[in-house]
């Protein structure tokens, strides 16, 4: 019988002697990059809470659609990444337009991911936005800081991403493609085909499936009947590992993996992390999805909060001392229950920083609306 909740652990996959390595990726972090992760997971989350008591409060409007519990999958995806690599997020990957190339510069111009100003002012439909005002939430993209164009065609981007890296291999370049998708989208038919392109032709394509167990109000078990979904790339000849979506290293070591394996030539690459959606698919869905999941299901799913898990290891590892891991504990709380001081001070006022500018930041002007539409000068 399979389990519908994906967050107990899964079986390890990472001894370093079946993937031929003697050090993990992670072995390589230093405590900085630790630290830097752990705050990293802060702004996730809080980006997520604060928008919730943003919109409670009446201060922005349109549909929330919350990564709360998955942050772990984002922050351990993005971080190995070279800047000028490429990725496609998703609805449910909100903070990854500004998590990408922003560690340990996050106030920086230069760097390959979105401001956290543009991504605010994107939330409050402002002109500073990229999206101009035509959408709330990530139907945006860069093509100066690599990012794919998110599409609201689920599995859509896989097949744009594959075009990016064959044109990128054909003029001598390295760049991988990381797609960003929820288990849900595995099931259309552009997901095969694109993967399957991407094989046949070794493009360095990293699907990453954010396995939460739930796509809208249909469960894994009524989508596909393989427990793994990473075994699905057997059946594509590439590379396919399964991660404990709640702990942000086995996700950071199995993608990293994936990126180095993909980079070398090697083709393309899944990985399935595997955690659970917290809340409703949007927050407009929060009160339903309370029914039509099971309250064990989601207490189970919820119990390994990312932030708590890492929280553990850093501890464990002596790279917080017990004193610091009393302080901002926002692991295991809703939006209704945590508060500015549940978060490091750096974290709230760089969300701070970015929400004022958004509601300060002017709509566009009306006349604005047909831009984009057409060509610039044809008919
Ligand atoms: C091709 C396509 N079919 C249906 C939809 C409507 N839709 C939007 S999100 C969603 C659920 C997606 O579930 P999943 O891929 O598991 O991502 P999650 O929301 O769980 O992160 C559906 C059915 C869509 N956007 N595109
Ligand atoms: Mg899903």
């Amino acid at each position: 019988m399979r389990s519908q909740s994906g967050t107990a652990a899964p079986e390890r996959t990472d001894d370093p002697k079946e993937h031929n390595q003697t050090i993990r990726p992670r072995d390589l972090l230093t405590k900085e990059d630790h630290l830097e992760i752990f705050k990293l997971l802060f702004l996730a989350r809080y980006f997520d809470v604060r928008l919730i008591k943003e919109k409670k409060r009446g201060r922005l409007r349109g549909t929330l659609y919350s990564s709360h519990n998955q942050e772990a999958v984002l922050v351990g995806c993005l971080y190995g990444l070279r800047p000028d690599d490429w990725i496609s997020p998703i609805h449910r990957d909100m903070p990854a337009f500004f998590l990408k190339d922003i560690k340990f510069k996050w106030d920086d111009p230069a760097r390959m991911g979105m401001s956290i100003e543009e991504l605010c002012a994107q939330v409050w439909g402002k002109a500073g936005s990229p999206g101009r005002a035509r959408d709330n939430w990530s139907h945006i993209g860069s093509k100066s800081k690599h990012i794919i164009h998110s599409t609201s065609m689920l599995s859509g981007t896989i097949p744009a991403a594959a075009g990016v890296v064959y044109a990128d291999r054909l003029n001598g370049g390295d760049v991988i493609a990381m797609t960003l998708n929820g288990e849900g989208s595995t099931a259309q038919g552009i997901f095969h085909e694109a993967i399957n392109f991407a094989a046949v032709h070794k493009l360095p394509v990293v699907t990453i499936i954010e396995n939460n167990h739930w796509a809208y109000g249909t469960p894994t078990h009524m989508e596909y009947s393989q427990e793994d979904f990473a075994r699905r790339a057997d059946g594509y000849g590439i590379m396919g590992l399964v991660a404990d979506g709640q702990d942000v290293l086995d996700v950071y070591d199995k993608v990293m993996m994936a990126v180095n394996h993909s980079r070398a030539g090697n083709g393309p690459s899944i990985v399935e992390c595997k955690t659970f959606r917290a809340y409703g698919h949007g927050d407009h869905d929060d009160d339903r999805a309370a029914k039509y999941r099971p309250e064990a299901e989601i207490l189970k799913g919820r119990e390994r909060d990312p932030i708590g898990v890492y929280r553990q290891y850093l501890l464990e590892k002596g790279y917080i001392s017990p004193e610091d891991a009393k302080l901002y504990i926002a692991e295991n709380k809703g939006a209704g229950e945590v508060g500015n001081e549940d978060f490091p001070p750096e974290v709230v006022a760089y969300l701070s920083k970015g929400i004022d500018y958004a509601l300060t930041c002017p709509v566009p002007e009306a006349e604005e609306g047909g831009m984009w539409v057409f060509k610039e000068g044809g008919r």
